[in-house]
């Protein structure tokens, strides 16, 4: 490839080039292989599908082939689809959003450990995953002195780096140059009893170096790709989350004149999704200057409040943008290199960090329920979505946290707000918000009955409403023949509406 001497500027290493299959000839049976990637933004181009294919070729032969593989979080069905699609994942964290993967995981053909992110970079170096036997990392170039380029993920990476035996390197040519410099990579915050604080005292203040290091003679590869990031589109937003997001908003108003936030509120998180982006969108018209991002994922919502003047800089440990959105962040590099930073997930969703900064953090559900309970990655208590991902390690610590969801999926067949989630992330004792298109519930300060009272008649939709209604009239009075009136249930009924939909395909009683 013609700037594949430009983008490897060590001399050495430039002998270690080669192709993927020949690459891919590192990568055995049984081996622990992190692998770089997050949220569709920098995993490797090339080296995945050449894993696929040596996995379907000794699968042929009769033979097992399969790794374990840890990420940043999710990646791309050219990353995960094509290594679950060859049956060739055994073991997979910390997350995932892979359709292909997502059904290897609910077939029982792989086993999933679905994590919070911040925990992730501390249990390898621990060594709670055993050895990690290879290193596959996405970058933009390598510089004179073999030190490595980012692209537009970090995630996990410094660490992986680190602790595998062997490194391949993809160096993308479709990566900007200039994302050389917009990184903060700091190596070693040390291991208990003896970590030392983490210096971000400012969401945007820079404590490490632009580049990821490791042991030259660890790579034995490099593989020169020229593929673009997953760069999914984001749905206009619709009416239910320009509604979500018109709340939050006029929320927000009323905690500055309150004197509870700043004017310029405090450091943004925002997840994943359409709804997530939505809420950043409306805050272009907002009336908030001088915003701050602390966030995991930067999508296009965020960007373009850094790009219109309203956000002055924002941290993330990704960059996951809609082809549109691409080109905007590419047109504006220039700009936007001084008020874009990325780092490591342990610094981006490092609970200490988030508490002491007071970061707003704003998270999609799947379901809550009527005391503030969250269940954000099983569908009816079994089926595997996604992932926690970064959401515990935002709402746990968060100064506000938000939960946000349609009240009702699948053509109104399932409600969002239920008697009981199937299944637990984000307990009533860590959220604080949640709204719906019907409304929001703020849940400070409130006993579990004054919460249920707030999330059935604010946020639930008017078709189920009458039924929550029921359901917890009917568990308070039962609860004062049992002396159990703090948390009312009835515990033979409170999962029933996720039965009934299982076996009926309907939550409403018909
Ligand atoms: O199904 O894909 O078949 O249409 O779930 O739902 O409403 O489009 O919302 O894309 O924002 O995803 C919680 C999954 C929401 C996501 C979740 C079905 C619905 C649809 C998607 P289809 P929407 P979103 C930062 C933070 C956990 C990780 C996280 C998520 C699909 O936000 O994975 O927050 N969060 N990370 O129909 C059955 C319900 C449902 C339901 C929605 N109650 N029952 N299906 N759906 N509610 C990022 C990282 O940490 C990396």
């Amino acid at each position: 490839m013609s700037n594949a001497h430009e983008r490897v500027r060590h001399e050495g290493l430039r002998s270690k080039i080669m192709t993927a299959d020949q690459a891919a000839e590192f990568i055995h049976d049984g081996m622990t292989v992190g692998i770089s990637g997050f949220t569709g933004a920098g995993y490797p181009k090339a080296l995945p599908t050449a894993i696929a294919n040596r996995a379907k070729q000794v699968h042929a032969d009769g033979k097992s082939f399969g790794i374990n593989m840890l990420t940043g979080a999710s990646t791309a069905p050219e990353c995960d689809g094509v290594l679950a699609e060859a049956g060739a994942i055994k073991f997979r964290s910390p997350f995932q959003s892979d359709p292909t993967l997502r059904n290897s995981i609910n077939a029982g053909n792989t086993e999933y450990q679905d994590m919070h992110l911040s925990h992730v970079e501390q249990q390898i170096r621990q060594g709670f995953y055993g050895e990690m036997q290879v290193a596959i990392i996405e970058a933009t170039g390598i510089t004179e002195d073999g030190k490595i380029i980012p692209s537009m993920g970090i995630g996990n990476n410094n660490e992986i780096l680190k602790v595998a035996k062997q490194v391949i390197i993809e160096v993308n040519v479709a990566q900007n140059t200039k994302l050389e410099g917009m990184h903060d990579i700091q190596f070693d915050i040390g291991t208990p009893p003896n970590r030392q604080p983490i210096q971000i005292i400012e969401p945007f203040d820079r404590i490490g170096t632009p580049y990821l290091e490791c042991d030259l003679d660890k790579i034995v590869a490099i593989v020169i790709t020229d593929g673009g990031d997953r760069n999914s589109k984001f749905a206009k937003p619709d009416d239910t989350s320009k509604r979500i997001a018109a709340q939050i908003i006029d929320f927000f108003s009323h905690e500055v004149k309150a004197g509870r936030l700043p004017k310029n509120l405090l450091p943004l998180q925002s997840g994943v999704g359409n709804v997530a982006n939505a809420v950043l969108a409306g805050l272009l018209d907002a009336p908030f200057e001088d915003l701050t991002g602390y966030t995991e994922v930067l999508q296009d919502g965020m960007l373009d409040l850094v790009i219109a003047g309203k956000m002055k800089t924002a941290s993330a440990t990704a960059l996951s943008f809609s082809p549109d959105a691409l080109q905007r962040f590419n047109d504006n590099i220039e700009f936007l290199r001084d008020k874009l930073i990325l780092r490591p997930m342990e610094f981006t969703n490092n609970p200490e960090v988030i508490r002491r900064l007071g970061v707003i953090g704003m998270n999609a559900m799947i379901e809550a329920d009527i005391y503030g309970n969250v269940n954000s990655t099983h569908i009816m208590g079994t089926k595997m979505m996604n992932g926690i991902g970064g959401s515990g390690d935002f709402t746990r610590n968060a100064f506000f946290s938000f939960f946000v969801s349609p009240s009702t999926a699948k053509d109104g067949k399932i409600s969002a707000i239920v008697p009981m989630v199937s299944h637990h992330d984000h307990t009533e004792h860590d959220v604080m918000f949640i709204v719906t298109e019907q409304g929001m519930a703020d849940l400070r300060g409130k006993s579990p009955k004054q919460r249920a009272k707030l999330i059935i008649e604010n946020c639930s939709h008017p078709d189920y409403r009458d039924m929550l209604r029921d359901y917890y009239d009917h568990a308070e009075a039962l609860s004062a023949k049992t002396g159990g009136v703090h948390t009312p249930h009835i515990l033979t009924e409170a999962l029933s509406w996720h039965q009934r939909f299982v076996e009926t395909g309907d939550m409403r009683i018909k």
